[in-house]
């Protein structure tokens, strides 16, 4: 067991000798299992190995059998796992899906493991329990998405239809008349494609916040802000703070900003003579909630169970910056729900993947909540799948 000595230090802090009520003492500092690297847990919470090493773990999804998916896009296979002697480590190993490149993402829905490629969208199950699915149906053949640049699709089924998002096919291009920069909506069949909100630039997954049909992703701030300004490599005071990365609440019709606008109606330098920059600003619909600059958010999960004390929040798994030049993200981040508003009230770092030398020993990549409210959270960097528990 390891012991975090950031959040050690920050649990003695909360240590008063006069408070002796059960409900007031200190958390315990945050730990990490066996073979897992020491990553920074916050107190009261733990991070122990949900998989084994695995040859790459994206994005992941949960099903109603304990079924846990781990997506491998290079590969072009989704695997399935299951924990039969139910000790916390999924260790039945098959391969779901194969065959078909960048496979990413995921939603279980009804019976079937809905996944897009890159340019397409497929739904499977397994009908003879085995882990591998034995019926695929291509709801959308492949080539019919634009591929090529941001080509995570993300997937949501809804009873009615399902949503994906086509992201930037570069940084931030203006691509206002094409597929991009868009989230659709499609009748379960895969026809009758409908645009649902725009100015979006990568949101590689969506849900629903739970009990409700609100749509909400994570964006991905675009690069170089600071670039007309003449910032050059190691000296990008602008960029390293600029744009936000966003959690946003998309709602129909509503435009998002990108290329144009960033975080609460900044105009990104490129665009700001633009005669209609200011009609852009006002129809933007501004983050719900601000994540760091080059944090790059992936996957997502809101809580539907209290097993964290987090329930209605969102755990964000940031995957960490490329271009800042002291590293940043590299964390699962809580976003929190005030519940009298339903609106993002505030934010704390659950797990970071940087050490104390701030270089990362771990890339967060997706989060979901598994059937037992504990989350299980993939690392692209350890091909692993972790999991975060409760430890008071
Ligand atoms: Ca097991
Ligand atoms: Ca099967
Ligand atoms: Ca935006």
């Amino acid at each position: 067991m390891i012991r975090s000595k950031y959040f050690g230090l920050l649990a003695c802090g909360l240590a008063a000798p006069t408070i002796s009520h059960a409900q007031t003492q200190p958390l315990k500092p945050g730990t990490v299992g066996p073979d897992v690297p020491a990553f920074q847990v916050r107190s009261g919470y733990r991070v122990t190995n949900a998989t084994d090493k695995l040859t790459e773990a994206r994005f992941i999804e949960v099903d109603d059998k304990g079924t846990l998916y781990v997506a491998q896009p290079r590969a072009g296979k989704i695997l399935s796992l299951r924990d039969k002697n139910r000790d916390g480590l999924y260790e039945t190993q098959a391969t779901f899906t194969q065959g078909k490149e960048g496979s990413h993402g995921m939603h279980f829905y009804n019976g079937w493991l809905w996944f897009t490629q890159s340019g397409a969208v497929h739904r499977a199950r397994d009908t003879n329990n085995d882990g591998v699915a034995d019926e695929t149906v291509t709801v959308i053949p492949d080539g019919q998405l634009p591929k090529g640049g941001h080509w995570w699709r993300s997937i949501l089924v809804t009873p009615t239809g399902f949503y994906t998002s086509i992201g930037d096919s570069g940084n931030a291009s203006d691509e206002t008349n094409t597929d991009r920069q868009k989230i659709w909506f499609y009748d379960l069949n895969g026809q009758n494609k409908k645009l649902f909100a725009s100015g979006v630039r990568n949101t590689e997954k969506l849900r629903f916040r739970p009990g409700t049909t609100e749509l909400y992703g994570a964006d991905h701030g675009s690069d170089n802000f600071g670039q007309s300004y003449g910032e050059t490599k190691g000296n990008q005071p602008i960029t390293d703070q600029m744009p936000p990365c966003e959690f946003n609440h998309y709602t129909e019709g509503g435009f998002y900003g990108h290329p144009f606008i960033v975080g609460y109606g900044i105009p990104r330098p490129e665009f700001k003579d633009r005669p209609d920059i200011l009609e852009l600003a006002t129809k933007t619909i501004p983050p719900a909630w601000n994540l760091g600059a080059h944090w790059a958010p992936n996957g997502w999960t809101f809580l539907s169970k209290n097993t964290l004390g987090a329930q209605g929040d969102a755990l964000v798994a940031n995957h960490g910056s490329w271009n800042a030049t002291k590293r940043a993200g590299y964390r699962i981040e809580r976003v929190m729900f005030d519940p009298v508003t339903g609106k993002p009230s505030g934010a704390q770092m659950m797990v970071s993947t940087l050490n104390a030398e701030n270089n990362n020993i771990g890339r967060p990549v997706d989060c979901v909540e598994a059937a037992n409210g504990t989350v299980l959270w993939s690392d692209d960097q350890n091909n692993r799948v972790y999991r975060l528990s409760r430890t008071r």
